[in-house]
């Protein structure tokens, strides 16, 4: 099996689904020999960035990091898929720039705030609405959608499996698989 080495990064709202969708697609092209990362707040908030919070300035140091780790795994040879927030229109712009232009793959998974806010998985939008905690993405914090995003999915109108066979659909068009 060919690859292109590239990353494949998600951008959404919290409970949009950016992550659920990156395990699936991840399960499908490592069942397809082709050789995949997932990288998410799950596994880098705890360590690499487990210094930052979620102001401005936090976040855009998250993505710059995530942005470098990403580079460095598509030196490797890896497709790596990339789940967060990342919500500045400016830090991902800096992270496509630093590889070359066909290594990169904006999905937006532009699942409405009023979905996500109603699956409100951890309790964390409740939260956000009651004052409990602050800087919340949608609610007291921005995002910034992406202008012209490679790929676009909704989560709430798709199932997993359309939504993953849609984002086969795209890195072959894109010749990334
Ligand atoms: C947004 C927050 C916040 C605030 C905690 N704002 O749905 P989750 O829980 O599992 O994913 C969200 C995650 C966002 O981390 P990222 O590293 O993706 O954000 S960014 O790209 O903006 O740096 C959410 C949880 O952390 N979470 N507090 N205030 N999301």
């Amino acid at each position: 099996n060919r690859q292109k080495p590239s990353i494949i990064w998600f951008t959404g709202l919290s409970g949009a689904g950016k992550s659920t969708v990156a395990d699936a697609l991840e399960r499908q092209l490592f069942g397809m020999g082709y050789n995949t990362y997932v990288l998410d707040g799950d596994n880098v908030r705890h360590g690499l960035c487990r210094d930052l919070g979620f102001s401005d300035r936090d976040r855009q140091e998250n993505i710059r990091r995530v942005g470098e780790v990403a580079k460095l795994m598509v030196d490797l040879g890896v497709i790596t898929l990339v789940s967060f927030i990342s919500p500045f229109r400016e830090d991902r712009r800096i992270v496509r720039a630093m590889v070359e232009a066909d290594e990169f793959i904006e999905v937006f998974v532009n699942t409405p705030l009023a979905v996500c806010e109603r699956r409100d998985p951890k309790g964390l939008y409740r939260k956000a609405r009651s004052g409990e905690i602050g800087q919340f993405t949608g609610i007291t914090s921005p995002y910034e959608a992406p202008e012209s995003p490679e790929v676009e999915i909704d989560t709430s109108i798709h199932d997993l499996e359309e939504t993953v066979g849609q984002l086969i659909a795209a890195l072959r068009r894109h010749r990334i698989i």
